[in-house]
């Protein structure tokens, strides 16, 4: 039987690949929510071509959006991965991130209450919701801790999920993915600043040109990264559990921002080495003298979550789920990808 999906977050990273994924794997009718920008960022689903693949208009800030395709579609999956997604915006923006990864989920589980209760909905929950942790590795039954305005904004949504799952017998889940990443990587998380970055050093290396160092923030945060496609598979075990049930997806190994930019220079056969210290830190390399990474202090945050690391045991378990790309393939697969790139 052919079932009705909408997913939301088509032109970002993980709707995108859901939405590969889904053409591939089911014989499902999706509909993407795309919302109206002055200039259009279709890039990540340009190369989709299914007559199974529609877009509809749904902003997730009007809830008149929200109901009006609910009210129409009646679908049977409701697939949110829209969100403010970048932490460090959500200080900058703190009402419009609530806003957007919180009362709109309200709004989606009132729309899907009241039209299509049938309805299983997942939501994008995070590891940034353990924030200041109190134990390594984090599991399902570690406590909400956020320490930014992004963090309370996926931990109250997880918090209206229970009530609406608990109080209507909704079918409601939000799963807790640690960092994934890839060639759809938005250009300011790290990952991909720092491969773009190392793309355009390499190049300019083998030119004989000058560039601009890359610039970073805090280098010595861990973090739990995995590859985006591994992760959209576990997203559709999850909401196809005969009882819903939240868990966290990660591959269980955390590296340092500083580890990452090592092995993503190492890549393109550059070797560096660490001078200095703090805001002075740099990373050089013998073949040549100008620097490669500087440290910002505004890329700082006002408050940072130092050390994620997942423990997906129960995912792995009984969803049968485990991720297939290793932190290194993941690395070069994008160094690889930002080297092909045209500038
Ligand atoms: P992303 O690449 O930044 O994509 C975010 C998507 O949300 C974009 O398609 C964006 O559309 C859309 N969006 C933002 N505001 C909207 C609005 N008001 N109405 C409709 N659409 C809106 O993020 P991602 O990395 O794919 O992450 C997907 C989800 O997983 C997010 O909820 C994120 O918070 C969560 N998450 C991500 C990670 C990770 O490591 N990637 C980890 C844990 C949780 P535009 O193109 O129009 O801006
Ligand atoms: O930062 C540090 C920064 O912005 C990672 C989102 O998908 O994953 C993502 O959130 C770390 C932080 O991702 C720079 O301080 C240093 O410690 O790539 P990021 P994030 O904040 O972990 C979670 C799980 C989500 O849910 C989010 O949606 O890197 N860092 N220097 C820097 N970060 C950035 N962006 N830029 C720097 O220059």
């Amino acid at each position: 039987m052919s079932a009705v999906i909408i997913v939301t977050g088509v032109t970002g990273q993980d709707g995108s690949h859901m939405v590969d994924y889904l053409l591939e794997n089911t014989n499902h009718e999706i509909y993407g929510g795309v919302r109206r920008l002055s200039v259009p960022n279709h890039k990540n689903i340009e190369h989709v071509k299914s007559d199974r693949f529609k877009l509809i208009s749904l902003d997730l800030t009007d809830s008149h959006s929200i109901e009006k395709n609910i009210l129409k579609l009646k679908p049977d999956y409701f697939i949110n991965f829209a969100a403010q997604s970048f932490v460090g915006a959500s200080w900058d923006y703190p009402k419009q991130t609530f806003e957007t990864n919180a009362t709109a989920v309200l709004d989606i589980l009132e729309a899907i209450k009241t039209h299509a209760p049938q309805c299983r909905f997942y939501n994008a929950g995070t590891s940034e919701e353990f924030g200041d942790i109190e134990y390594s590795p984090q599991d399902e039954s570690h406590p909400l801790r956020p320490r930014s305005p992004y963090g309370a904004s996926k931990a109250a949504a997880r918090h209206l999920i229970k009530v609406y799952r608990e109080s209507y017998d909704l079918y409601a889940v939000q799963g807790w993915l640690f960092n994934h990443e890839g060639v759809r990587r938005g250009e300011e998380f790290v990952t991909r600043k720092i491969t773009k970055s190392v793309a355009k050093i390499k190049q300019a290396i083998d030119k004989n040109l000058e560039w601009e160092p890359l610039e970073l923030g805090n280098l010595d945060a861990y973090r739990d990264w995995s590859d985006a496609e591994d992760f959209v598979d576990g997203v559709w075990k999850m909401v196809n559990q005969e009882t819903p049930k939240d868990y966290v997806l990660s591959s269980g190994n955390a590296h340092t921002i500083r580890e990452f930019v090592e092995t993503a220079f190492r890549f393109v056969g550059i070797d560096g080495y660490w001078i200095s210290s703090g805001i002075k830190e740099r990373y050089k390399t013998t073949v040549v003298e100008q620097e490669l990474v500087k440290i910002n202090p505004k890329f700082y945050r006002p408050a940072e979550v130092e050390c994620l690391l997942g423990n997906s045991e129960a995912a792995r378990r009984d969803l049968n789920w485990e991720p297939k790309i290793s932190f290194k393939c993941l690395v070069e697969k994008m160094v690889r990808n930002d080297q092909r790139q045209p500038e």
